[in-house]
């Protein structure tokens, strides 16, 4: 297959790309645009980029919201409350039904790679078992990062330890952890060293929701940071929310900022969730009760963004279009400045598939694996200010999404 007229970022002039067996072949400067022969792809002057990258969801917990009862209070606390009632009703055939429904929707939006935290504080481990079956029969759609997260901890949960060992065992690609939610500070502390001691032994990746509170005091990710720079494994480390960092002063955040560096983790923020599970404990004015992404960006530090939920306890809405995250990211976070929209795509492509340790799994280059997209818009601005789409999603070199963009007919 050939792809023609095709613009890529970061790069001037348009292109053609080649596909063979499943691989790029060959990416090729053109000197003009040129006629699309038949069989032929036209990217006419709209962008061609790798697929867009989904670092955090919950596959387990899409499509509940209102069963049995609606979160009220829309604060995280409710949200795991009301999880842990439809947690008590789940079925492997349930959770595979709608994980699926949900990876459908990412896909006509232009998502190939997923990484979903699944609750693992549930002694028959169903959810867990099923998604291990969900990224078998998924393969033909999206790699699937399946992440063994303590919803309710890991020492605070009884045999929350043993249950992290048994879901690793299971086939589980990612240790989690939520130090913020352990009955302790030291029980915080405690639960990061096991699950880095687990990570390290097992050679899994770490994605951990940490501070995810308005609450200054919550510290955690300097302990996840520490452990990773000791260890060595920064750039396997991934920590999801750290929505304190929006709370913290200046002055301790500048000495954080030195240890987060030194210690290569990724950041993931999931800030339409964040805005809306935050500052719920504020009167005015109110905290935005999101990390400090645009600051870590401009620090040198790997931050991306996700969705985290599709209508489940702990937000309503969600389709699985994640430049809908994006277009809100970059609001929230202070980022429609002319540099942060020129590269704004980094943000849901290249920063995700490095925290997600894609490697050359990803990428237009040639040798790589031909999954790709063809967006509606020549650059990440247009994308943006023109709340473009992917048009077309080929993965293994071929079409998997097409999309036909809504016409319009003036009258007058
Ligand atoms: N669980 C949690 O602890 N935090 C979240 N944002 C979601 C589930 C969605
Ligand atoms: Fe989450």
């Amino acid at each position: 297959m050939k792809i023609v007229n095709a613009r890529l970022r970061k790069k001037e002039g348009l292109f053609s790309l080649e596909l063979t067996a499943g691989r790029i072949a060959a990416i090729t400067a053109q000197p003009d645009s040129i006629a699309c022969a038949p069989g032929e792809l036209d990217a006419a002057g709209n962008l061609v980029t790798a697929p867009f990258v989904e670092p955090h969801i919950h596959l387990d917990a899409t499509l509940t919201a209102g069963e049995p009862a609606w979160n009220m209070s829309g604060t995280l606390f409710e949200g795991i409350e009301r999880w842990a009632e439809r947690k008590a009703l789940v079925t492997h055939e349930d959770i595979k039904t709608r994980a699926k429904k949900t990876i459908d929707m990412l896909v006509d939006h232009g998502i190939q790679h997923v990484r979903t935290h699944v609750d693992v504080t549930d002694p028959t481990l169903a959810a867990l078992r099923a998604m291990v079956e969900v990224r078998e029969e998924t393969r033909h759609l999206i790699d699937l990062q399946i992440v063994a997260f303590p919803q309710e901890g890991i020492e605070s949960f009884a045999g929350g330890r043993a249950l992290m060992e048994e879901a690793v065992a299971l086939g589980a690609d990612v240790v989690g952890g939520i130090p913020h939610f352990e009955n302790t500070r030291e029980q915080g502390v405690s639960s990061i060293r096991f699950l880095m001691e687990l990570a390290e032994r097992t050679g899994c990746l770490v994605d951990v929701h940490c501070d995810e509170t308005d609450d200054p005091h919550s510290r955690f990710v300097e302990v996840l940071a520490e452990e990773a720079r000791v260890r060595g494994m920064g750039a396997r480390v991934t920590a999801s929310h750290t929505t304190a960092m929006g709370s913290y002063d200046n002055a301790y955040c500048s000495k954080l900022f030195r240890l987060l560096k030194m210690s290569g983790i990724s950041f993931v923020s999931c800030p339409t969730e964040s805005i809306h599970l935050q500052g719920r404990f504020d009167t005015f004015p109110k905290r935005r009760g999101v990390t400090r992404v645009a600051e870590l960006d401009r620090a040198g530090m790997n931050v991306c963004l996700g969705q985290d939920s599709i209508v489940d306890p702990w937000y309503p809405l969600g389709n699985g279009n994640i430049l809908r995250i994006l277009e809100a990211g970059l609001h929230i976070c202070h980022m429609l400045g002319y540099e942060d929209l020129q590269r704004a795509l980094d943000l849901i492509t290249d920063n995700s598939a490095r925290a997600l340790a894609l490697g050359e799994r990803y990428g237009l280059e040639v040798g790589r694996p031909a999954n790709l997209l063809i967006l509606s818009a020549p650059s990440d601005y247009e994308m943006i200010r023109s709340q473009g789409h992917a048009l077309v999603s080929i993965r293994d070199g071929k079409v998997l999404m097409q999309r036909t963009p809504a016409r319009i007919e003036r009258r007058v």
